[in-house]
């Protein structure tokens, strides 16, 4: 569905008065602000093909209508949300769900919404209906060498659809690991998987990524192969400069201190790229920042830090998707809120008055360091961020234009009451 520039022209008309106030508070702070712009109306944050229907838990899944009934729609809804945000200017795809069997339409499609195909996702961690194998056992790491060929081609085929879009990175999550004690030789689990991605990461073109993405627990409740930033650091420098590790926020063991491990990683030059979402428990995939803000403001705050240090393009360095899903919401509600969410955090860490700060720590000023921290994450950049969707084009309040269009209602006319999306 394209949106009719009208809709927003209307809506930002509307709230303009009400949002020039809000932003003259920044009026003596122009160098500030102005560069704060310019940064976010770069940053795209890319949308992952799966989260565009409801997301289910084992229990059960509730469907709210309208969803995307394949790639094209689902490259739709992409497109709706990026001309209502400018942000999200970028799809993530994952196969088998959304396989390009007409890649060049689909590029074409996609250049119709001005989006671009982000890293391309794998999957070993369940069997289709048309596969020879089981990866009841793991893939990557099977005990039986035609399992590990089965999911190796499926990688290099994964490889080669992104080749036919324009992706430049592959991300490969493993669901396996071991269950119970014993089970596994983990020495073992681990020079399989190695060499695996070994064969996999031979098959990338020149300028391609891989990211090695990690997970605590889950499905594998004793023990993953690639269970933590550790072991995926250790993959990522063993099989060579195009690997680096991908962290997924909720995939650590509770309270983990996920902006120390961004910043380590980033020293190391193996910080390949994000998955935003949040948790309270585990992988709980909520709408990135609706439960630790402070969070995900410490960690941009170390991703900026980190990555200005290294001469590091904040927008085109590493690779920046949402990963979440989850049951009650409108998908392409929860989706703007996690956009906002990020930009918001992003802005705020720019603002940190870093020689300000590099200072207090050397003088070992915890208070005014904490200080420093908190005025920043204090501060309401919500009038940046909607300055930079008006110089773009996009909406001042994109979740407030999408309700008054009835947009969720229009879907469901198009596509009905029972559509569901692929892959979930
Ligand atoms: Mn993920």
């Amino acid at each position: 569905m394209q949106l009719d520039t009208n809709s927003i022209d209307n809506h930002n008309q509307s709230r303009l008065n009400a949002h020039k106030n809000k932003l003259s508070y920044w009026a003596d702070e122009v160098e500030k602000a102005e560069a704060t712009i310019q940064k976010l109306i770069d940053f795209q944050i890319a949308i992952p093909s799966w989260a565009l229907g409801t997301g289910g838990t084992r229990f059960g899944r509730f469907a709210g209508g309208g969803e995307p009934r394949n790639l094209e729609e689902k490259i739709a809804d992409v497109g709706l949300l990026h001309a209502l945000n400018r942000s999200s200017g970028a799809i993530s795809l994952h196969i088998p769900w959304d396989i390009p069997t007409d890649p060049k339409a689909i590029q074409e499609l996609a250049g119709q919404y001005g989006l671009a195909f982000d890293a391309v996702n794998s999957n070993t961690f369940q069997d289709q209906s048309d596969q020879s194998l089981s990866y009841k056992f793991g893939s990557l790491q099977h005990t039986d060498a035609a399992v590990r060929q089965q999911a190796i081609d499926h990688n290099i085929e994964v490889i080669r659809h992104g080749e036919a879009l324009g992706s430049k990175a592959l991300t490969v999550w493993l669901s396996d690991g071991s269950s119970f004690p014993g089970q596994l030789n983990f020495r073992k689990a681990f020079q399989r998987t190695l060499d695996s991605l070994g064969e996999i990461y031979a098959a990338l073109p020149s300028d391609w990524k891989m990211f090695v993405e990690y997970k605590a627990f889950e499905p594998n409740f004793y023990s993953m192969t690639v269970g933590d930033w550790g072991s995926s650091f250790l993959y990522a420098s063993k099989l060579g400069p195009k690997a680096y590790t991908l962290v997924d926020l909720g995939h650590h063991l509770p309270n983990a201190n996920i902006e120390q491990i961004v910043a380590i990683l980033l020293n190391e030059g193996k910080l390949g790229g994000f998955h935003f979402n949040d948790s309270k428990y585990g992988d709980d995939d909520l709408t990135a920042g609706s439960i630790k803000p402070y969070q995900l403001f410490l960690i941009f705050n170390e991703l900026i830090e980190g990555m200005d240090a290294r001469g590091m393009n904040h927008a085109s360095s590493l690779g920046w998707m949402i990963d979440a899903s989850h049951n009650v919401k409108d998908p392409l509600e929860d989706l703007l809120q996690s956009v906002e969410a990020i930009q918001l955090a992003y802005a705020q860490a720019l603002l940190v008055d870093r020689v300000a700060l590099e200072e207090a720590r050397e003088a070992n000023d915890v208070a005014q360091a904490q200080e420093i921290l908190q005025d920043a994450f204090r501060t309401d950049v919500r009038p940046l961020v909607a300055e930079a969707r008006l110089r773009v084009g996009g909406a001042l309040q994109p979740l407030a234009l999408y309700r008054s269009l009835n947009m969720r209602q229009q879907l469901i006319g198009e596509r009905g009451a029972k559509a569901v999306a692929t892959g979930l």
